[in-house]
């Protein structure tokens, strides 16, 4: 009996609607196809129990985040164009994914990654994959200067959502979102940092318009963390602060595309502050079953104060998108929750007791 490889990853499901060519040569770990799942308690435990709230699991692409699906393509269009060695810099998710597709391509990879604030998950993995790992002493918009630079002096290739491949690879998570729930949700809700992804999502749900998919697009509302929210004030911060390590940038390289993509949807972008980002990241936990990390859950802060606020209606029907896995931080998820972790003897009615059976 002859077997055939079923081809995987999102450039072969999505290639018409892809910068490739037949002989484009697909680097995929098998990203994409990530679940969407309906929450089942939180919408009554919010007090809106016609909200229609589906969650988009980004965190169970092959690194564990939605940077994946921006660089199956920006690696292999690196390895169609012959390039030997690609550099980014990250707040540590994209550190990771460009660690491991570079290493499966063959490429050597530079991370620089601002000293001290990235999850240990994501470190550990980069190191893992093989990158080199330049840790500075400056914050992650300092490091996208510096790999800006070192691209125009060196023969390497930038995979940051600079590279226009990036947010093509991105936009097919919005295809997913329509195919899944089989229509366009009313509202999307999604962390802001560097503000690439909001506008990939935008590229999607419109294209998907155009060709008639779907009748229409949803209202794009993204949600930058308070002590970084750049784009809510107008204005560069130098020191951006948030406890979402992934989102504490302070000058995002996608500003104008992602401010256009709310006034185009009719949506906004808004910010949340570090408490509600961890209450709403312990409330996916406790009553969703789902871990995602910090920076994620700013899209369900977000939601929820514009649920409170009146700026989502109560019956919507919203996608929020969790980009990463909550593994990847496994400190903060020991940190926000005080657990007594005393051991105890490990006899019966000892267990019993404590259990208060
Ligand atoms: C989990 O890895 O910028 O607004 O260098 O890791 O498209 O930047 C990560 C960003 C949201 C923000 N959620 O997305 C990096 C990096 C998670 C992230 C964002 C990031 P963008």
């Amino acid at each position: 009996m002859q077997t055939t490889f079923r081809k995987i990853g999102l450039i072969e499901k999505y290639r018409q609607h892809l910068p490739v060519t037949a002989s484009t040569p697909v680097v995929t770990l098998g990203e994409g196809n990530t679940p969407l799942v309906q929450a089942q308690n939180i919408p009554k435990l919010l007090g809106y129990p016609n909200l229609q709230l589906f969650f988009k699991l980004e965190g169970l692409n092959p690194t564990g985040s939605f940077k994946d699906r921006g660089m199956t393509l920006a690696i292999s269009k690196a390895v169609e164009e012959g390039a030997r060695a690609v550099i980014c810099a990250s707040t540590g998710n994209t550190s990771a994914s460009a660690a491991a597709f570079a290493t499966k391509a063959g490429l050597k990879c530079y991370v620089l990654l601002p000293h001290g604030y990235v999850a240990l998950g994501k470190l550990a993995q980069a190191i893992h994959y093989g990158a080199q790992i330049l840790p500075i002493k400056g914050n992650f918009d300092r490091a996208l200067e510096l790999v800006r630079e070192l691209a125009d002096q060196t023969p390497v290739t930038v995979v940051n959502s600079i590279n226009p491949y990036r947010l093509e690879g991105q936009k097919t998570a919005a295809f997913e979102v329509v195919e899944h729930l089989d229509r366009q949700p009313d509202y999307l809700c999604i962390p802001v940092g560097n503000a690439g992804n909001i506008c990939a999502y935008w590229r999607g749900f419109k294209l998907y318009r155009e060709l008639g998919i779907t009748s229409a697009a949803p209202r794009m509302h993204g949600f930058e963390a308070e002590g970084s929210a750049a784009i809510v004030r107008g204005e560069p911060i130098k020191n951006p602060e948030t406890i979402g390590t992934a989102i504490r940038i302070g000058n995002p390289a996608s500003w104008q595309e992602a401010v256009r993509a709310a006034s185009e949807s009719n949506g906004k972008i808004d910010s949340v502050t570090d408490e509600e980002i961890l209450s709403a990241y312990k409330l996916l936990g406790t009553a969703e079953g789902i871990f995602t990390e910090p920076s994620s859950a700013a899209s369900l802060a977000g939601l929820i104060k514009h649920l409170k606020d009146g700026t989502i209606p109560h019956s919507a029907l919203v996608t929020c998108v969790l980009t990463g896995n909550g593994l990847k931080d496994p400190d903060t998820a020991q940190k926000v929750t005080s657990v007594d972790l005393t051991p105890v003897d490990a006899e019966i009615d000892a267990l019993k007791k404590v259990m208060g059976l």
